[in-house]
C-alpha cells in the first residue's frame, strides 16, 4: 500500500512543473482580459512548494522531484506538516540548508535560488538521514 502511495506521489511530483507550463500556455491564448486566469505573482520567478508529510513513520517532502531551468529564479515554499518535529531540506549543489519547524503558526520557510548550472542534484533532510530525499533536475 505504501509503495503505491509513494508511486502516486512521485508521479504527481513529475507532473506538477509540466502542468504549470501548460497553464501558462493556455493563459497566452486569445481571450478577453476578464476571462484570463491570474498571472504569476512575479514575472520570471518559478513558484514551487513542497509539503513534508509522515505516513506510518516515514517522512517525505511532496513533491520530491522538481524540474527547473538554469538561470531562472526559483521561490520554493517548504511547509512542514509532519507531526514528528523540525525537518530539514538541503541541496549541496545549490548551497541550501534550511530547517522547517512544524508549529501550527510556524511551519513554513521560503527559499529562493537561481541555478547557475545544469544537472541532477540530490535533496535531503540534513537532520534525519532516514528521511526520504528527492532530486532537482536543472535543465537549459
Ligand atoms: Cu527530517
Amino acid at each position: 500500500m505504501s509503495r503505491l502511495l509513494f508511486a502516486a506521489l512521485f508521479c504527481l511530483a513529475l507532473s506538477a512543473p509540466l502542468g504549470a507550463d501548460e497553464h501558462q500556455h493556455v493563459a497566452q491564448a486569445p481571450a478577453t482580459a476578464a476571462a484570463q486566469p491570474p498571472a504569476q505573482p512575479e514575472t520570471g520567478v518559478r513558484e514551487l512548494a513542497a509539503v513534508n508529510i509522515e505516513f506510518r513513520g516515514t517522512k517525505v517532502w511532496v513533491p520530491s522531484t522538481f524540474i527547473v531551468r538554469k538561470g531562472e529564479k526559483v521561490r520554493l515554499t517548504l511547509i512542514n506538516n509532519a507531526p514528528s518535529g523540525v525537518h530539514g531540506w538541503a541541496c549541496d549543489e545549490l548551497n541550501i540548508k534550511v530547517a522547517v519547524n512544524n508549529d501550527e503558526k510556524d511551519n513554513k520557510k521560503v527559499v529562493e535560488f537561481t541555478p547557475t548550472r545544469t544537472g541532477l542534484f540530490r535533496t535531503y533532510c540534513h537532520l534525519h538521514p532516514a528521511h526520504i530525499g528527492g532530486e532537482i533536475l536543472v535543465i537549459d
